[in-house]
């Protein structure tokens, strides 16, 4: 009985929408500019970085990291500030995780 009363007025608690935050391809950006990106702004450890980076270089894109969207939007800034005054054409895009 408890239980049922307890079941009915439960607040459904609705968990915040994940966005993955994506790398891009491109034929000119210098690998270790994108390792230098990962390590920076995705807080990956160098040999990861490395992987990742390659895995971007024949894929066309990976998954760098999972945040909530003011992080996500945060991230794709930086990279694309840091990218573009350091002269980079690096891509960096949100994609919703739907569940
Ligand atoms: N394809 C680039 C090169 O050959 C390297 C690269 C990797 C560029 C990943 C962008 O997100 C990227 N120099």
């Amino acid at each position: 009985m408890t239980n049922l009363i307890t079941e009915k007025f439960k607040q459904k608690v609705k968990q915040p929408n994940k966005f993955q935050v994506i790398l891009l391809n491109d034929d000119y950006t210098p690998m270790d500019f994108v390792v230098e990106v990962l390590v920076k702004f995705f807080n990956k450890m160098p040999q990861d970085a490395s992987l990742l980076m390659l895995k971007i270089h024949t894929e066309g894109e990976a998954v760098c990291g999972v945040y909530s969207h003011d992080v996500a939007q945060t991230k794709v800034t930086q990279v694309i500030e840091f990218s573009r005054r350091n002269e980079q054409p690096l891509m960096c895009i949100i994609r919703e995780l739907i569940d």
